[in-house]
């Protein structure tokens, strides 16, 4: 199917990529300035499987984001980034739906101020951030980063934030703190998906995930507040959310209020569901396939047309192994995947 693009349109032809001629037409809709993003719930492109199981009264809304200040990423130009459609567009946050698209159709009135972060736990000085601490409490920089689904598609996104370490430093995690975990909000009111079992792809909610302390402290784990130069959209995780690189993405949760610092190895979401498909590391690795599906190449979600060569090899550690590798030295990484 080919759609006519209004030439003034930010869609170029060369958008449209093999994961979704829906996406596509959505955004064209949308560019065209004649719907806001919640308004196509009822509509007929609207996904099949979930339609009418929420409520659409109030979701004409579309999200705000504001600009932020930061030190840009001059390091990592040489990485092509995924145009901000697509990443603002294509999403895992399964609280809206797990279908692609349902996150950034149903999240545009998702509340984000206020909003509390709690750092507690092993350490000395637990601290409670609102909202305004998100973005001002520590010097903002762009962080360009590859980012890998554990379901072999890939983007790169300019982030914005803070290291992790800087945030734990500040706690003074004690002797005892060895893992860190961080949960999502817990809001069935305005995550549909956390009380419809079909619409929240049967996971169990809240959305929680951890890390090793070391891994927590190594200076690429960032804290997001934003990306493209501005705040985070409510899809990728507003109004703060975890970014792990050199890990599968279902690592870098979303939308935090909580991160603990714990004795003990925690349990995560995606473990909990399927431990022979989902490690507790979940480090990227080529070697290492999923049960159902071969690691070892990708898509590059880019702005290439549909037959674009976007199929890559997957490199270990996502391509942060010189950063990272050191940490996993004596694990047998086939059993600790
Ligand atoms: N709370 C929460 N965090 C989440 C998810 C989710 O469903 N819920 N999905 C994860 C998965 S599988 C991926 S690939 C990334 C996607 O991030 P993005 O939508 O910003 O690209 O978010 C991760 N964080
Ligand atoms: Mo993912």
């Amino acid at each position: 199917m080919l759609i006519k693009i209004p030439s003034s349109s930010t869609l170029k032809t060369s958008d449209i990529t093999d994961e979704s001629v829906y996406i596509q037409r959505r955004q064209l809709v949308k560019s065209m300035g004649f719907l806001g993003a919640g308004a196509l719930l009822g509509s007929a492109i609207s996904h099949k499987a979930n339609a009418g199981f929420f409520d659409s009264k109030d979701a004409d809304a579309s999200f705000k984001t504001t600009a932020l200040n930061y030190k840009a990423d001059k390091d990592n130009l040489s990485l092509i980034r995924t145009p901000e459609q697509k990443v603002i567009s294509h999403n895992n946050f399964y609280e809206f739906g797990a279908q692609k698209n349902q996150p950034a159709e149903l999240s545009q009135n998702f509340k984000v101020n206020p909003w509390q972060l709690t750092i507690s736990g092993e350490c000395e000085n637990p601290i409670t951030l609102d909202y305004d601490d998100l973005t001002t409490m520590f010097a903002l920089e762009e962080r360009i980063y590859r980012l890998r689904c554990v379901e072999a598609w890939s983007m790169v996104v300019p982030w914005i934030g803070f290291s992790l370490a800087e945030l734990l430093k500040k706690v003074a995690p004690n002797s005892s703190a060895k893992y860190v975990l961080f949960e999502t909000l817990f809001d069935p009111e305005q995550m549909p998906g956390q009380s419809n079992r079909r619409l929240g792809g049967g996971i169990a909610y809240p959305y929680v995930e951890g890390l090793r302390i070391d891994e927590a402290m190594n200076p690429l784990t960032l804290m997001s507040v934003g990306l493209y130069g501005k705040t985070l959209p409510p899809q990728n995780g507003a109004p703060i959310r975890l970014v792990v690189p050199w890990k599968y993405g279902f690592k870098s949760i979303k939308s935090i209020v909580s991160i603990k610092l714990v004795r003990e190895q925690p349990q995560t979401t995606w473990n909990k569901l399927a431990s022979n498909e989902y490690g507790f590391y979940a480090n990227v690795n080529p070697a290492h396939d999923h049960p159902r599906w071969s690691q070892a190449s990708e898509r590059r979600i880019t702005s290439g047309g549909l037959f674009a060569k976007n199929r890559i090899e997957t490199l270990p550690f996502n391509g942060y192994g010189e950063q990272v590798a050191h940490m996993y030295k004596n694990m047998d990484l086939s059993k600790y995947y």
